[in-house]
């Protein structure tokens, strides 16, 4: 039989702990754990041992083999930390999912380049002292004609190819046919001083081909204000279409005819090759307009533009065909 002195129990308590912290499992801890302190363990032997002792020797002994015991439970609570740790670190492993390939499938999207375009010209408006405004794609005969100096019996009315809605009298509601409508809504709502640009939806009859599209965008501008001039007109314009092409692009203004403005102009921005391309319309605001939207034109002035936002894209990526904006062809559209 084992002697109970103090050696013996070190030496179990350096077994013991020997054996629990080279377990390399759970179970192995569980084992080496009941061999050190179950029933039929050494340590267990000795306490039975106590009861032959005398009582001094039984209290110091008895303390011995309690610390004894309670130095190897720590030692294998500790390793058992240990060791589950680890079997989670293995089954996370384990249970990873590799999404590396996954990820490169998912492509990222971003705007439409006919967005990218209205965006920044937004920006550069406003970064000009504009404001964004906003108005309905469906419209009535007076926003979109008559406000504007357009009465029914007026030959302009038929240059804008009207699609009509089902609606009401006939031709008295529409698809807006230009962005114009948003210059009326506009000045009824605020009074002067306005500086506004209106970007939106327009729609025509027209046949889509290399430069037409049924369905497009145009930005509209308007400005009224006093002392307005045809010089603030020209700057204004030269400034966006430097500020958005480069300082390399010129610009120019054609004198044309719009019933809502008076002088009209058309503006033409030239292109590398030396030729120029037209834009869009302008002019200084229509005294009957002013007056259709209770502005007085002796005290107020202003001018106005609208240009097509989709000839712009295709004008500042040369593009061949306006229509690539609208096919839908995510390899057209990736590039930009
Ligand atoms: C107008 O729509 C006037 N409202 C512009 C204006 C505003 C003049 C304010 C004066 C004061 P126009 O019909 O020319 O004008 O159209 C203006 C621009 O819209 C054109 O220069 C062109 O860039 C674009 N555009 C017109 N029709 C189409 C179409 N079918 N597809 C693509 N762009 C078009």
């Amino acid at each position: 039989m084992t002697e109970l002195t103090q050696e013996t129990l070190s030496e179990l308590q350096v077994l013991a702990e020997a054996a629990l912290t080279s377990s390399t499992n759970l179970d192995e801890l569980s084992a080496a754990e009941a061999e050190a302190l179950g029933k039929k363990s050494a340590l267990t032997g000795l306490k039975k041992q106590l009861g032959g002792l005398e009582p001094e020797q039984r209290k110091e002994f008895g303390q011995l083999i309690n610390a004894t015991k309670s130095a190897i439970e720590a030692t294998a609570a500790a390793r058992r930390t240990e060791l589950a740790q680890a079997a989670r670190l293995v089954q996370l492993e384990e249970e990873r999912l590799d999404l590396t390939e996954l990820r490169e499938e998912v492509k990222r999207g971003h705007y439409h380049l006919v967005t990218q375009a209205r965006d920044r010209l937004e920006d550069v408006f406003v970064a000009m002292g504009f404001k964004v405004a906003e108005g309905p794609e469906v419209e009535t005969a007076w926003y979109n004609f008559e406000a504007l100096n357009i009465p029914d019996w007026h030959p302009a009315r038929g240059s804008f190819d009207t699609i009509f809605v089902d609606l009401g009298e006939p031709e008295e509601v529409m698809l807006r046919s230009h962005t114009s409508p948003v210059q009326i809504r506009t000045m009824e709502n605020q009074k002067p001083p306005i500086y506004i640009v209106a970007p939106g939806r327009t729609f025509r009859t027209d046949v889509a081909d290399a430069t037409h599209l049924p369905a497009f965008n145009q930005i509209e501008g308007l400005v009224i204000d006093r002392g307005i001039t045809l010089g603030d007109l020209a700057g204004t314009i030269d400034a966006f279409v430097k500020a958005f092409f480069g300082h390399d692009v010129l610009t120019r203004l054609r004198p044309s005819y719009f019933p809502f403005t008076e002088p009209s102009a058309e503006f033409d921005i030239s292109r590398a090759d030396g030729s120029w391309l037209e834009l869009g319309g302008c002019g200084m605001v229509h005294p009957n307009v002013l007056a259709n939207c209770g502005i007085d034109p002796d005290e107020w002035q202003g001018f106005a533009f609208g240009f097509g936002i989709d000839r712009l894209a295709v004008m500042r990526y040369q593009l061949d065909d306006i229509r690539e904006l609208v096919n839908n062809d995510v390899r057209f559209l990736r590039q930009f």
